[in-house]
C-alpha cells in the first residue's frame, strides 16, 4: 500500500467532502418542493416498489412535513441498520463514495430541485438520494449488499475495473428490478424517484426485463440520458447479496483483460427473459421529447 493507494486517500477526514446539513437554512419553497414530490412519486408508486420500500419509508418517517431533518432520520436508521446518511455539496469522487459506503455513510445531496426539474435533473438532489436511496437502508440485507458494494468498489478501483462496478450499481441500486409472488417491482433509486420511468420500467412495452447475473450485468452499457432499454430482475435480495459476496478478485482479473461489453438491446442465450422488448421507445427517439 501506498500513500497514493484510494484506500488511504480516502481516509483523509478533509477529504471526504461532508458538510453540514443546516437544516434549519432550507426556505418554506424548498419544504414544498420535497412534499409535492413525495406525494406525487406515493401516488405514481403504487402497489410498483417492493415492499421493502414502504417499510423502510415509514420506519424512517420521511413524510414528516418538507425536508427530513438527517440527524433525526439517523437515529432512527443507526437503530435499524447502522447506517448514516450525510450531507455532500454534489457528485463526489469514487474512492471517496465507496469509502463512505464501505462505512456505512450513505453521501445524499443536500440542495432540491427547482420547481423547473420537478422531473429530471442531472445531478443527485436530496429528493433522490433520501426518498430514492435511504428507505432500502433500513433494511438489513441490502443494507449488508451496500456496504460490501463499497468495499468491492475500492478494490475494483486497484484493478481498474470501475466501468465494470459502476454498471453493477446502475442495474442494481439505481435501476433495480425484483419478481415477486405477483409481478415485477421496483427497488431501483434512480425509478423509484422518478415520476415517469416508475410508469415505464414497468409496464411499457419497449425495454427488455432480464434475469440479473453477475458478470452478465458487470458488461453490460447503459445510457444515463433516457430511460433504459435493459432492466435487470432479482429474486431477492438474498439472491443479490448472495451473487455479490463472493471475491471479485477473480472476476475483476477477467474483467480488466476483456473489452466485451454487451449493447443495450442485446439478448444472450444464457438470459432469463421477462419481457422481450420491442424498443420502440428508444427507436422512436426518447424521453425529452415525449415523456411529459
Ligand atoms: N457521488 N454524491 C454522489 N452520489 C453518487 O451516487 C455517486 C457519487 N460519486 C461517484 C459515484 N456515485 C459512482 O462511483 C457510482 O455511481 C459507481
Ligand atoms: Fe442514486
Amino acid at each position: 500500500m501506498s500513500i497514493n493507494d484510494p484506500v488511504i486517500a480516502a481516509q483523509t477526514p478533509a477529504a471526504d467532502f461532508q458538510i453540514e446539513q443546516r437544516w434549519s437554512l432550507y426556505t418554506d419553497d424548498e419544504h414544498k418542493i420535497w412534499n409535492d414530490l413525495y406525494e406525487q412519486q406515493i401516488r405514481i408508486l403504487e402497489n410498483r416498489a417492493v415492499p421493502e420500500f414502504y417499510d423502510g419509508l415509514s420506519a424512517l418517517n420521511l413524510n414528516d412535513g418538507g425536508i427530513p431533518d438527517l440527524e433525526k432520520v439517523n437515529a432512527k436508521l443507526m437503530d435499524l441498520t447502522g447506517w448514516q446518511v450525510i450531507s455532500v455539496p454534489h457528485l463526489i469522487p469514487d474512492d471517496v463514495f465507496f469509502d463512505h459506503l464501505a462505512n456505512r455513510r450513505f453521501p445524499a445531496g443536500r440542495f432540491i430541485r427547482s420547481r423547473e426539474q420537478m422531473d429530471y435533473l442531472q445531478e443527485p438532489d436530496i429528493f433522490h438520494d433520501v426518498f430514492g436511496h435511504v428507505p432500502l437502508l433500513a433494511q438489513p440485507v441490502f443494507a449488508d449488499y451496500m456496504e460490501a458494494y463499497g468495499r468491492g468498489g475500492l478494490r475494483a478501483l486497484n484493478y481498474d475495473c470501475l466501468k465494470n462496478l459502476a454498471r453493477l450499481y446502475w442495474y442494481t441500486v439505481e435501476f433495480g428490478l425484483m419478481k415477486t409472488d405477483d409481478d415485477l417491482k421496483i427497488y431501483g433509486a434512480g425509478i423509484v424517484s422518478s415520476r415517469t420511468e416508475s410508469v415505464f420500467c414497468l409496464e411499457d412495452p419497449s425495454p427488455n426485463r432480464l434475469g440479473f447475473e453477475l458478470s452478465r450485468v458487470m458488461e453490460t452499457d447503459y445510457r444515463i440520458d433516457d430511460f433504459q432499454q435493459v432492466y435487470f430482475v432479482i429474486n431477492s435480495f438474498d439472491e443479490l447479496f448472495a451473487k455479490t459476496k463472493a471475491d471479485f478478485g477473480p472476476l475483476y482479473e477477467y474483467l480488466s483483460d476483456s473489452d466485451l461489453v454487451h449493447g443495450l438491446t442485446e439478448i444472450l442465450p444464457s438470459d432469463t427473459v421477462y419481457h422481450k422488448g420491442t424498443q420502440a421507445y428508444a427507436q422512436s427517439g426518447g424521453r425529452l421529447a415525449k415523456a411529459s
